[in-house]
């Protein structure tokens, strides 16, 4: 064999994309595409001031960045193997066809997929149309020697075709097997919803007309009062949300209790502990202004009744929540005697949607969403205390919600302008936390109060708005701080969300 490192990488390199593209068409085959499942284990395997660096650098990109760096590294792996191979041992197609089948089996099962009769043909598609791209590019290079620009674009167009064509493929299968993933997910859950509807009495509320809030805080540029469940926000460790099968899931509820127990799905929603809360959620990560925050109306199950079934020991101190994805949190078990902390299987008026924790999930009022653990699966109480998934990375346990308002809307009506947004914060009790607001409209020279709207629950923001005339001025430094119900002015020091939360007064520039 004559050809060059460079032409062997470079091999290597386009028939490492079409495998990948192989592994995805055998996705349906075996649960999901292989690299977004090693990706995820090096999101829960990797230490903790690793991902917390990545995150600080990279902020919420770091899963797709690190998700293409394990496909690249894949390509990359596959010319590396390519350039010294032929030193090894004499290339073979049997040898390329066993070392195919060994990296795609090895691939599937850490990626977490159990062998069976579909993950064996998900082998064969996957490794049939790499192994065709070899043969193809084996032999190209043996009968001539072309140069060396006509041989890496006849490489080029072997990987592009071979990918092109493959997704191209999945995308039809997609099509016309009427979608798989979050599609099919998505359909299951709306099966439950009409065939699971007698349990809690939530079914009363009205959703057809306007929601509790005030149509005057309803402006240019102002979140609902209520935020539907399709706006909130998604923030998790996943790459792709675990998908929970309701009619074999159970919530465990054990550990230190004397009398653990489980319950189905359908005894959650059917719980006579169910209560309905509008309640505002926003994560520890989120920047001043940012838009990680949002008030859902959730429907859920007392978490004092749940543990109070299983008779905690003398000397339990932790409510420990597992989740799916791995994931935990902890609350101390006194706190958990509050009756506004909630497993929640409803949000606005159908079942969790798959990315915010079907079949259910915690709901900690006036903390950060980190103690919130989506697709929830056991509830231990614990005599230790526990070392939670961000706590160990760095992050604040306690996690109540620093006070905060924000700059959302601004509008103009003739001479009139008003500016408007929203406030929010926790006490250690989580209960409604905002007394006043006030806004500035020339960068923080004077400042006045903003009229703010009724309460729409105990543990939702507070929509403000303020109006004045501007009849000749159409620029504005509008900043904004909110005074909690002990007095005390929101900080205008500003912190980083790492550890505990960002602090500081939001300033934004509005020309209306
Ligand atoms: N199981 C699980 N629960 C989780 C997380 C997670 O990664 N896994 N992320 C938490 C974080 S950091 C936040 S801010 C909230 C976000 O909930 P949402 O995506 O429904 O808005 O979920 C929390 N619960
Ligand atoms: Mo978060």
């Amino acid at each position: 064999m004559h050809s060059t490192p460079v032409r062997r990488g470079a091999v290597g390199a386009a028939v490492g994309t079409v495998w990948l593209a192989g592994l995805y068409v055998a996705a349906p085959l075996v649960g999901g595409f292989a690299p977004v499942a090693l990706a995820e284990a090096i999101i829960v395997r990797s230490p903790g001031w690793l991902s917390t660096l990545a995150v600080g650098l990279l902020g919420f990109s770091a899963k797709p960045v690190l998700l293409g760096s394990v496909l690249v590294g894949i390509a990359a792996l596959s010319a590396v193997a390519r350039i010294v191979w032929p030193r090894v041992r004499p290339e073979t197609p049997l040898l390329a066809g066993v070392l195919g089948v060994g990296a795609t089996a090895a691939v599937f099962l850490a990626a977490g997929a159990p062998p069976s009769p579909g993950a064996v043909l998900g082998v064969a598609v996957a490794v049939t149309p790499p192994y065709l791209a070899d043969r193809l590019l084996s032999t190209a290079r043996t009968s001539s020697e072309p140069d060396r620009r006509r041989f890496l674009r006849r490489v080029g167009s072997v990987a592009l075709v071979g990918t092109g064509s493959l997704v191209g493929l999945r995308a039809a299968f997609d099509r016309f097997a009427g979608g798989s993933g979050r599609g099919g997910a998505g359909g299951d859950v709306a099966d439950d919803v009409e065939t699971n509807d007698g349990g809690a009495d939530a079914g009363g509320t009205s959703q057809s007309t306007a929601g509790p809030g005030d149509p005057r805080f309803d402006f240019a540029g102002m979140p609902a009062a209520v935020t539907p469940a399709e706006d909130h926000y998604v923030v998790d460790i996943n790459i792709r949300p675990p998908d929970v099968d309701s009619d074999s899931w159970s919530l465990d509820v054990d550990g230190a209790v004397e009398s653990p127990y489980g319950l189905s799905y359908d005894e959650l929603r059917a719980h006579d502990a169910s209560v309905e809360q509008i309640m505002t959620m926003v994560c520890v990560s989120n920047t001043v202004g940012g838009d990680l925050v949002g008030t859902p109306r959730w429907t859920g199950v007392q978490l004092s009744d749940l543990v109070a079934d299983a008779d905690p020991v003398d000397g339990a101190v932790d409510v420990v929540t597992h989740a799916a994805d791995g994931y935990s949190e902890a609350v101390p078990l006194d706190i958990v005697e509050r009756e506004d902390i909630l497993i929640a299987y409803e949000m606005g008026s159908g079942p969790l949607p798959t990315e915010h924790g079907f079949p259910a999930r915690l709901l900690v009022p006036g903390r950060y969403g980190m103690k919130m653990t989506k697709w929830i699966t056991r509830i231990e109480v614990s005599t230790a205390d526990h070392e939670a998934y961000w706590e160990s990375r760095g992050w604040d346990e306690e996690a109540v919600v620093n006070t905060m308002s924000y700059v959302r809307g601004a509008e103009r009506d003739g001479d009139r302008v008003t500016v408007g947004g929203v406030a929010f914060g926790g006490l250690e009790t989580g209960v409604e936390e905002i007394a006043a607001v006030e806004v500035s409209v020339d960068g923080g020279d004077s400042w006045r109060e903003a009229e703010l709207e009724a309460p729409i629950a105990p543990h939702a923001w507070r929509r403000w708005r303020h109006a004045f005339d501007a009849p000749d001025r159409s620029e504005f430094e509008v900043v904004v701080r909110a005074i909690t119900r002990e007095g005390e002015v929101q900080t205008e020091e500003r912190s980083s969300p790492r550890p505990s939360g960002a602090t500081g007064w939001h300033r934004r520039s509005i020309r209306v």
